[in-house]
C-alpha cells in the first residue's frame, strides 16, 4: 500500500501511550510513581482498549492526522524479546486511522523507557543508542506504511526534568549528565531517522521540540544575554544538532519563559505577570508562539506543530486560546513559514506525569471512574478548522 498523497494542512491531536493507553506497568515512570516520586498512571484513559471508538472521535471532528506513540516497554518486554500481540495492537490502531482517513504520525519515544533499559543505565547505558535503532527498524517492519513518524519527543525535557531537576527518572541532578543525555538523544534521533529512510525513504521524519519562548526579565543586558543564553541551549542547539536530519521541525510550543541572570539554568514563569496562568501555571502567550514559529522557520525547513494546547477547566479559555494561537500560526504561514500542520494537546484529560490527573488538557473530558468520554465544544471548535483547511488570518472559519 503507498501512502496517500499530502492534504495541504495537517490537523490532529497528539496523544502519548504511557499518558493514555493505561497498563504501561513494566517501564520507568511506573516504577517511579511506585517508588512514591509521582502519581501512577494505572488505567489512564484506557485508550489501549477503546482506541477504535476513539478514532471514530477523531474522525467525525475532520481530523486527518493522529499523532501517538508506541509503548517500548510493552513492544519488547526483555531485551530483544519483541511481543508480537503488542506490536499487532499498534499496528491495529495504524490500519484504523487509515481506514478512516487519518494519517498516523507516530512518536517513537515519548519520555518512558522499558524498566530492563533503565535499569542498564537509561539513555547514557553504553548500547542505548544501538537498542533504539533495533526498536525503530522492528516499528518500520511491522507496522506498515507509516509515512510520518517523530524519533523522540521533548529531549530538553526530558534531560531538564530527568538529570538536571532530579523531578522525572532517573532523579539525577547533574549538569554534566544533563548534557550527556542531550548529546545522546540527539544521537538516537541521527540514528533511527537513518533507519527509517533506509526502509522507507519517501517517510518524513523529524523530532518534536518543546520550545519555549524566552523573554529577558528586565530590559538589562544581563537578562537579554540570559534570555539568548537559554534559547540557545534549550530551543537551539538540538534543533541545529538534528541538522539536515529532520524532514521536518516538530514544535510543541505551550509558553514563555522570563530569563533573570542570576539563574541562567532556571528561568522560570514570570512571578509578575498578570496574564492569564494555565493549571500548568503556564502563562498563555500567543504572541511567543509567533514569534517562536518565525524562529524556526528561519532554518528553512518545513515545521510541524506537533503539540500546543492548554490544561483549564473553563472551556472558554481552552477555545479563546485556540482562536489566538491558530491566529499566530495563520499569521506566521502567511509571512512565509512552511507550516505543515497543528496537532491538539490533547485528545484526552489525560496523565500529566508528576501532576498527575490534576491538568485536564483534553477536547474530551475523561470521567475518572467510568472513563467515559465527554465532548467539551473546544473539540467541535477545533472541527471548524480542521473541516476549513489550511488556517487563515481571517479568523475563525463560522460554524457550517
Ligand atoms: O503532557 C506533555 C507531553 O507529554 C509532552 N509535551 C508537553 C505536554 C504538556 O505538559
Amino acid at each position: 500500500m503507498s501512502a496517500p498523497p499530502a492534504p495541504a494542512f495537517w490537523w490532529g491531536v497528539a496523544t502519548s501511550a504511557h499518558q493514555v493507553d493505561g497498563g504501561t506497568d513494566q517501564n520507568d515512570w511506573t516504577r517511579w510513581a511506585r517508588a512514591g516520586r509521582v502519581p501512577e498512571a494505572g488505567r489512564a484513559c484506557d485508550h489501549w482498549n477503546r482506541f477504535a471508538e476513539d478514532l471514530d472521535r477523531f474522525a467525525a471532528l475532520g481530523l486527518n492526522a493522529y499523532r501517538f506513540s508506541l509503548e517500548w516497554s510493552r513492544l519488547e518486554p526483555r531485551p530483544g524479546v519483541d511481543d508480537p500481540e503488542a506490536w499487532d495492537h499498534y499496528r491495529a490502531v495504524v490500519e484504523g486511522c487509515r481506514r478512516r482517513g487519518i494519517e498516523p504520525l507516530v512518536t517513537l519515544s515519548h519520555f518512558t523507557l522499558p524498566a530492563w533499559l533503565a535499569d542498564a543505565g537509561g539513555w547514557l547505558a553504553p548500547d542505548a543508542v544501538g537498542r533504539f535503532v533495533r526498536f525503530t527498524g522492528e516499528a518500520v517492519r511491522r507496522l506498515g506504511p507509516v509515512r510520518l513518524w517523530c524519533t523522540v519527543n521533548e529531549p530538553s525535557v526530558l534531560a531538564v526534568m530527568g538529570y538536571l531537576r532530579g523531578v522525572w527518572p532517573p532523579g539525577e541532578r547533574s549538569l554534566r549528565r544533563t548534557w550527556q543525555v542531550l548529546a545522546r538523544l540527539v544521537r538516537a534521533h541521527r540514528a533511527a531517522y537513518r533507519t527509517i529512510k533506509a526502509t522507507r525513504p519517501d517517510a518524513w521524519v523529524g523530532l518534536a521540540h518543546h520550545v519555549i519562548r524566552f523573554r529577558p526579565r528586565t530590559p538589562g543586558l544581563g537578562d537579554r544575554l540570559a534570555a539568548a543564553f537559554a534559547d540557545a541551549l534549550f530551543n537551539r542547539w538540538t534543533i541545529a544538532r538534528c541538522g539536515p536530519e529532520q524532514d521536518y521541525i516538530g514544535v510543541n510550543y505551550y509558553t514563555c519563559h522570563w530569563a533573570d541572570w542570576h539563574r541562567p539554568f532556571d528561568p522560570l514563569p514570570a512571578v509578575d505577570d498578570t496574564r492569564p496562568r494555565t493549571q500548568m501555571g503556564w502563562v498563555v502567550d500567543p504572541e511567543g508562539f509567533y514569534d517562536v514559529l518565525k524562529a524556526v522557520g528561519r532554518h528553512g525547513r518545513p515545521v510541524l506543530v506537533t503539540e500546543n494546547g492548554i490544561a483549564t477547566d473553563r472551556d472558554e479559555e481552552r477555545q479563546a486560546f485556540l482562536v489566538a494561537h491558530l491566529e499566530a500560526l495563520a499569521r506566521a504561514r502567511a509571512e512565509g513559514v512552511d507550516i505543515r500542520g497543528y496537532f491538539y494537546w490533547s485528545a484526552f484529560d489525560n496523565y500529566e506525569w508528576a501532576e498527575g490527573y490534576v491538568p485536564h488538557f483534553g477536547l474530551y473530558a475523561v470521567d475518572p471512574v467510568t472513563l467515559e468520554r465527554r465532548e467539551r465544544p473546544s473539540a467541535r471548535l477545533f472541527s471548524r478548522y480542521a473541516r476549513a483547511g489550511p488556517p487563515s488570518v481571517s479568523g475563525p472559519p463560522a460554524p457550517r
